[in-house]
């Protein structure tokens, strides 16, 4: 397994300078709900007319190395029947595939949830490769309040974010790891930091019984960050500050790249932190400090998109735009005034 030609090919691809990785992969439910929001009534074919007018916006090669989709992206096509995953390997974009079927409650650990999908995965793995899939990806959701995550939660969503990783390396495909903790709450930025601590030295341990690669993964984590119900908001100093000494703490330098989930911020917030991050960058620092956000790239394109084609080339210059600014806060260049320049 090390060193693996095919591994590293697909790391290389996604862990480039300047550039990250879209997360499109909502599932049924979330994406329904996110276009319910737009007033518009989620099909497979409003899915389908959602994310073609997303994957076909002409530069995103630039600013995107990889996309995760939902399983049933991968069958789908544009209007002129090219296939989805096409569009993304022209623009020099590696196509991933989302592969845990969700969350479902923990028995013994109440309102905390496991997340499913092992069952049959391996079988799973080989109809995405068929189908041009090079990466995976698996979330486990914990949930900050009175007593949790508990200790059962912490360790059974561990163990199956390990299996998957294992099971995605052994078909060859790189896992990206998914442990978020969500904003939901009013705790402050010290509790959010104790129990990410927490949860990602358990998912390291987790990862090293089963054996995984840790040059062939990428690390997708929540930022450290107050719960959205606190009364106050912290600067992108501050969660810079909290957020990589967590990290440092916790993930060992042989992992190549973080990729941050954005877990509900608005778009500036998400890029704003991203920025003060990578201002940090110094020796102590080891890995690559990127993104893979769904709602913080996506979300102007949808509102202005909203089910309407006439409006799709302003959409996309709108997705294509929060694309420019992520990948400038990728590398530490940002600045609140490349918004309005929009
Ligand atoms: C946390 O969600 C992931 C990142 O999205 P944000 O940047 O919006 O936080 C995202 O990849 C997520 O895993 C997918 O949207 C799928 O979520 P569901 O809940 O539909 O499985």
């Amino acid at each position: 397994m090390f060193p693996d030609t095919q591994l590293e090919a697909t790391v290389r691809d996604l862990v480039q300078p300047g550039r990250g990785i879209l997360a499109a992969d909502e599932s049924i439910p979330t994406i329904t709900r996110r276009l319910a929001k737009v007033g518009v009534e989620s099909t497979e074919e409003t899915r389908r007319a959602y994310r073609s007018m997303l994957l076909t916006t002409a530069g995103i090669g630039e600013y995107l190395s990889g996309v995760i989709l939902f399983e049933e992206t991968l069958d789908q096509c544009t209007d002129d029947g090219t296939p989805l995953v096409e569009v993304l390997t022209r623009q020099g974009i590696v196509p991933g595939i989302k592969v845990d079927k969700g969350t479902v409650p923990l028995p013994g650990a109440p309102g905390e949830k496991i997340t499913q999908g092992l069952d049959g995965l391996a079988e799973r793995l080989e109809t995405y490769r068929a189908k041009g899939a090079r990466f995976t990806k698996w979330r486990d959701v914990y949930v900050i309040g009175t007593g949790t995550p508990s200790r059962l939660a912490i360790e059974a969503n561990a163990e199956v974010l390990a299996r998957y990783a294992a099971a995605a390396q052994a078909a060859g495909f790189v896992p990206i790891v998914e442990p978020e903790v969500l904003l939901d709450g009013d705790h402050d930025i010290a509790r959010c930091a104790e129990v990410t601590e927490t949860v990602l030295h358990e998912v390291y341990h987790a990862l090293h019984r089963h054996g995984v690669v840790l040059e062939y993964t990428l690390l997708k984590p929540n930022m450290v960050l107050p719960g959205k119900d606190h009364p106050a908001r912290a600067t992108p100093e501050e969660v810079a500050d909290h957020t990589l000494r967590v990290l440092r703490r916790t993930v060992p330098a042989a992992v190549p790249s973080i990729n941050f989930l954005s877990g509900g911020q608005t778009p500036e917030e998400a890029t704003a932190n991203l920025d003060a991050m990578n201002r940090r960058r110094d020796a102590t620092v080891p890995w690559e400090l990127s993104f893979s956000y769904a709602r913080a790239l996506q979300h102007p394109a949808m509102e202005i998109w909203a089910g309407r084609a006439d409006k799709a080339a302003e959409a996309q210059a709108a997705f294509l735009h929060r694309c420019q600014l992520t990948a400038a806060a990728r590398r530490g260049q940002y600045t609140p005034a490349m918004e309005r320049a929009a």
